[in-house]
């Protein structure tokens, strides 16, 4: 049986009763055990698109013998079950469940990443998370999600931003943007080496990296995962990159 911790998110509808019907739902499956729940926080939406109502968020812990990607294809039924229409990403929904941690597995398929991608440094996330796992460990970090919660509280308001010379301009725009946006509150701080962020240099609260290429192999990755903290891979398409940045700001603050 893998240790697996599952994040609720709703915004829409009867936001309870999805999260209860969610519980129930995972109760009733044959392979999965509900080890503990959390209480529902409400936190404002982050990243847009437009005004969207709050959210209720809460996690779950559970047991199971289903491989990743059968429990996904699980969560996503539910979802589909309880009602879920997608129709832009991060657009308000009825109910959201992401698959969060799978023991300490890392897992990289097209349809499924573990620990999900966002969730090292969302405020949203790692609130109820800690009340039913504080003790559970964030394999690419290797914080627990306790630790985590106190970097993005007490972490120094720095970005540091992993960008080879081939994105000098796209690093160029966006630290423009970020400079007009919070001023002296937070700093961008490029990197473009290994060892320039081993540890965690100024007890920066996030690392900010663009893959080189298609793999998780490839050496800014690898230079990633020696960075000792929160970490966000951002997309090569430069206005995607700020936007998926921003979001993530908003969501440690
Ligand atoms: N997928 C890949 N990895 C995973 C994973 N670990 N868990 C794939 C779940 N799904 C995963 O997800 C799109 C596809 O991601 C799935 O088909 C699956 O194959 P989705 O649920 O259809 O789309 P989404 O949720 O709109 O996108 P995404 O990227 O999961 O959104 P996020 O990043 O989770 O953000 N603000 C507040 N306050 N509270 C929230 O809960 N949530 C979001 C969604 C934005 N803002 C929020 C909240
Ligand atoms: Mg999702």
């Amino acid at each position: 049986m893998v240790d697996c911790l599952i994040a609720f998110g709703s915004n829409q509808g009867d936001r309870e009763g999805a999260y209860e019907a969610a519980v129930n739902s995972l109760n009733q499956s044959q392979d999965v055990q509900v080890v503990a729940v959390s209480e529902l926080h409400v936190t404002e939406a982050v990243g847009g698109p437009g005004d969207q109502p709050s959210y209720l968020n809460g996690a779950i812990r559970l047991s199971t013998n289903l491989s990743g990607a059968n429990l996904l294809q699980l969560l996503i039924q539910m979802e589909h079950d309880l009602g879920r229409v997608r129709l832009n990403r991060w657009g308000s929904r009825t109910i959201d469940l992401d698959l969060l941690l799978y023991g300490e597995n890392q897992i990289s398929t097209p349809k499924l990443t573990v620990p999900h991608p966002r969730m090292s440094f969302r405020r949203f996330v790692l609130e109820p998370a800690k009340e039913i796992a504080a003790e559970m460990i964030h394999p690419l970090s290797r914080l627990t999600i306790a630790q985590l919660i106190e970097r993005i509280a007490l972490g120094s308001r720095v970005v540091l931003c992993l960008a080879g010379r081939d994105l000098n301009e796209a690093y160029g725009e966006m630290e423009g943007e970020f400079k007009a946006k919070y001023g002296s509150a937070w700093t961008l701080e490029r990197v473009d080496r290994c060892d320039q962020i081993k540890g965690n240099p100024m007890n920066a609260v996030l690392m900010a990296y663009f893959p080189l290429g298609n793999s998780r192999g490839d050496s800014s990755w690898l230079a990633a995962k020696s960075f000792k903290g929160p970490t966000l891979e951002l997309p090569r398409n430069p206005a995607l990159a700020r936007q998926e940045l921003f979001a993530a700001i908003e969501a440690i603050q």
